[in-house]
């Protein structure tokens, strides 16, 4: 599935939903999204699910659904387990599986496609993991995405996006996301 199509299918039912794209799926995501709650995890491979854990402890009545890479997960497995460790009970992790570095060159990561993210999570101990091969099975999975009780993992198989990091239009500067983001949610919860 294209990753755009797996964007726009989850920006339709994302609701009040905080989103933490990286990588390919962050020009996406600004695309797609403008006016979202969301923070992108810019260069810091791994970096991503972590941005999310924080959030996802932090504000515990809101869906928190992080957008890794393949290549920057592997970079940072440990983050698994910890994410594993503290039970975030409203983290959805999505794995955008396109078996490579595409944002550096599309070079082949390390197991290429081979990597079975479901199985390392079930391993870490996420509450579930499992993989989306298609749209209209993203689209069956939606509501589990969005509502069920997390930790979880959701390995999703994707082509190339249209753009990277690198050829896209620069977004806002990490700290002005986060100020937006702090802003948005100190507003009443409706
Ligand atoms: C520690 C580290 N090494 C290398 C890089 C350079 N780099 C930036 S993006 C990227 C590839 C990201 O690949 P992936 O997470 O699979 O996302 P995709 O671009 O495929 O969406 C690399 C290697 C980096 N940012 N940090
Ligand atoms: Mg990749």
């Amino acid at each position: 599935m294209k990753p755009e199509d797996a964007l726009r299918a989850i920006a339709a039912a994302r609701g009040d939903a905080i989103c933490v794209p990286t990588m390919t799926t962050a020009p996406a995501w600004r695309a797609i999204a403008p006016e979202d709650l969301s923070v992108t995890c810019v260069g810091f491979m791994g970096g991503a699910s972590a941005l999310g854990l924080g959030l996802a402890l932090a504000r515990p009545e809101r869906r928190v659904i992080v957008f890794d890479g393949d290549g920057s997960l592997l970079m940072q497995l440990g983050s698994l387990a910890t994410i594993a460790g503290a039970r975030p009970r409203n983290l959805a992790h999505l794995v955008f599986k396109n078996g490579v570095y595409h944002t550096s060159g599309s070079q082949e990561i390390p197991g290429g496609l081979i990597v079975d993210f479901v199985t390392m999570a079930k391993g870490a101990g996420y509450r579930e993991a499992y993989a989306v091969r298609d749209l209209g099975e993203l689209q069956r999975c939606l509501p589990s995405i969005l509502g069920e009780e997390g930790p979880l993992l959701v390995e999703l198989w994707t082509t190339l996006a249209e753009q990277t990091p690198m050829t896209a239009p620069r977004g806002a500067p990490f700290h002005a996301q986060v100020e937006g983001l702090r802003q948005a949610l100190l507003k009443p919860h409706l």
